[in-house]
């Protein structure tokens, strides 16, 4: 049993199209997610604008309230909260050069609608946070926007979503590439001093996911440490990556079991979780995978973490203590090697 509530996507249940394939399994509706959601264990969803309206561009604002409420029915059935609402601004033909970083003042407006909306679904689900992916806010053609201009854009659009609702709490998920090539926000450190530019710091945070942090080529458990220090970790989202490549979402741990372990040792040390924050599992299944195993990766994930929350409680502080002041740090890395292969 684990002592976090765990959360994931609609989108974490997926076709397996990539870059240079076609779908190869069924989509699942998504009450059939829902429910294998309720069962595999987890407390909660984490939704997209339009995974939970789909076609919101076309609604009015009271359509889309009424069609979340019926999102907000079938989460009461199945006894799940909704985590977040993230507009989701990389889908649509209005923000093909970015949100509120593009280049097109119509598109930009657009951007900050759909961010309102998310807000107006957001509450009606029940939650007050509202999650950015800035996924292509930043440049593929690095001299086609000004960076200084477009970084206070960013900070304008968070000010505009924390006055048009003075108790949602903004988190951004920062990711240094892909699908542009240079972000505007790469890493924790930048959403932080974007919080700190903002209206309302305190309503400002941040998302860490452990592939992100890879691709920008940090240490995911540092990362996380360095929101915590600010108290602005508002999320996570558990996964693993090989490299510094195109973003896997493997499954967590299913790469580097150490940094898997310092990621939830920083989470357990901080008490993650004690201000009702989440874990999200940001992973998705393999290509390969016919849809019988398409959920094997969500219970594989909780699976390692609930299993390195055993080794966090059981990693002998007496004795890191007694490395550290002998300035044992070979003693202590074979330790932690030890522990966690079952052999202390
Ligand atoms: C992609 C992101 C993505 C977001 C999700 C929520 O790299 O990790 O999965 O977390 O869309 O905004
Ligand atoms: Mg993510």
């Amino acid at each position: 049993m684990s002592r976090f509530r765990f959360t994931a996507g609609p989108w974490n249940v997926h076709e397996g199209a990539d870059a240079f394939g076609p779908e190869v399994r069924a989509s699942i509706p998504l009450e059939e997610k829902v429910a294998k959601f309720a069962e595999l264990g987890l407390s909660g969803v984490q939704f997209h604008d339009d995974d939970a309206v789909p076609g919101l561009n076309e609604m009015t604002e009271g359509e889309i309230r009424a069609e979340a409420g019926k999102i907000r029915a079938l989460l009461d059935r199945y006894n799940l909260a909704a985590e977040f609402v993230a507009p989701r601004l990389w889908m649509d033909p209005h923000t093909v050069d970015g949100g509120f970083t593009s280049n097109s003042a119509e598109d930009r407006e657009f951007a900050l609608w759909r961010a309102y909306r998310s807000i107006d679904i957001a509450r009606v689900l029940g939650c007050n946070k509202i999650v950015l992916w800035l996924a292509r806010e930043g440049t593929l053609c690095a001299e086609s926007k000004n960076p200084v201009e477009n970084v206070r854009r960013l900070i304008d659009a968070v000010n505009a979503m924390l006055r048009y609702d003075d108790r949602i709490e903004v988190l951004i998920e920062p990711k240094p590439n892909e699908p542009i090539d240079r972000s505007f926000c790469p890493t924790t450190g930048h959403v932080m001093a974007i919080s700190a530019a903002t209206v309302d710091p305190a309503r400002v945070g941040c998302v860490l996911e452990s592939a992100h942090a890879i691709l920008a080529g940090l240490d995911p458990a540092n990362e996380m440490a360095f929101a915590l220090a600010f108290s602005k970790l508002g999320s996570v989202h558990l996964n693993d990556q090989n490299g510094m490549k195109f973003d896997q979402d493997k499954s967590f741990g299913a790469e580097n079991l150490r940094q898997a372990f310092n990621q939830v040792k920083v989470l357990c040390e901080n008490n993650y979780g004690s201000r009702g924050e989440f874990v999200g599992l940001d992973v998705k299944v393999m290509r390969t995978q016919r849809a019988e195993a398409c959920y094997q990766h969500i219970a594989n994930s909780i699976r390692v973490v609930e299993m390195l929350e055993k080794k966090v409680e059981r990693f002998d502080y007496d004795y890191q203590a007694k490395c550290v002041a002998a300035r044992d740090y070979e003693a202590l890395e074979g330790y932690v090697l030890r522990l966690l292969l079952g052999d202390v």
